[in-house]
C-alpha cells in the first residue's frame, strides 16, 4: 500500500487536489481510500465523496499530528483491514506538521504487527497567491510544514500571477534545493497527472 499525506496550509487546495489525485488513481485502475481531518467546512462531505466512489473516512475534530495520533493510527489500520486499498490519501488539517503524521504512521506496525508492507510520502501543497503573505508572517511554520515533502505541488496556477509563482518557487528552492516543484491547478486538473507520474502511476 502506498500512502500519500497531503500537507499544506489552510486553504492551499488540499481537498480539491486530493479528489483530483484520487480520480487519477481510480482511472489507472487502483483502489483508493481517503482519510480526511475535517471536511464539513468546505462543502464536500463524506457522503458526496462516497457517492462518487471514494472510500472515505472522516476523523473527529482535532489535529491528527498531535491530539489524534492514536485515532489516526487506528483509522489507517482499520481502513486497510476493511478496504484493502492500494492507495491511501490522507489530508490532515492545514495546521498539521506532516512529518509528525508520518512518524505516527511509522509506529503502526509495532502497534498492529499484522499491518503489512507500505510506503508513505508527503506531497506538499502551496498556494502561490497567498504564499508571500504567509511566509512574511509565518515563515518558520511554513518551512516546517513543507519539510519532508517528496514533492511540492504549487497549486492555483490558473489564477496565480507569474511573479508570485516565481517568488514561491524561489523561496522553496532556497530551503529545499533538491525538491521538485510542480505547477498544477487542482481546479481544472492541469499538471496533476504529470506530477503524479513522477512519483507513482
Ligand atoms: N483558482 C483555483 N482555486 C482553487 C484551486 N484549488 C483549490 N481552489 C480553491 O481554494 C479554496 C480552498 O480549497 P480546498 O481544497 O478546500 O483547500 P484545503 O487546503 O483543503 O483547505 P483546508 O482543508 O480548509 O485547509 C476553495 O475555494 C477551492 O475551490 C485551484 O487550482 N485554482
Ligand atoms: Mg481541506
Amino acid at each position: 500500500m502506498q500512502i500519500h499525506v497531503l500537507g499544506g496550509f489552510l486553504g492551499s487546495g488540499k481537498t480539491t487536489l486530493l479528489m483530483r489525485i484520487a480520480n487519477t488513481y481510480i482511472r489507472a485502475g487502483k483502489k483508493v481510500a481517503v482519510l480526511v481531518n475535517e471536511m464539513g467546512d468546505i462543502g464536500v462531505d463524506g457522503a458526496t465523496l462516497m457517492s462518487e466512489g471514494y472510500n472515505t473516512t472522516e476523523l473527529p475534530d482535532g489535529c491528527v499530528c498531535c491530539s489524534l495520533s492514536a485515532e489516526l493510527q487506528v483509522a489507517v489500520r482499520n481502513i486497510r483491514r476493511d478496504i484493502q486499498p492500494e492507495i491511501m490519501l490522507i489530508e490532515p488539517t492545514g495546521l498539521a506538521i506532516p512529518t509528525k503524521i508520518v512518524e505516527g504512521i511509522d509506529m503502526i506496525p509495532e502497534l498492529f504487527p499484522e499491518f503489512g508492507e507500505y510506503t508513505v510520502d508527503i506531497i506538499g501543497v502551496v498556494d502561490p497567491v497567498r504564499f508571500r503573505l504567509f511566509v512574511t508572517k509565518k515563515g518558520k511554520f511554513m518551512a516546517e510544514q513543507l519539510e519532508g515533502s517528496s514533492m511540492i505541488m504549487m497549486n492555483k496556477i490558473d489564477v496565480a500571477p507569474a511573479e508570485e509563482m516565481r517568488f514561491t518557487e524561489d523561496w522553496i528552492l532556497e530551503r529545499m534545493p533538491d525538491i521538485r516543484v510542480w505547477k498544477v491547478s487542482a481546479l481544472n486538473g492541469d499538471g496533476v497527472e504529470e506530477a503524479l507520474k513522477e512519483v507513482c502511476i
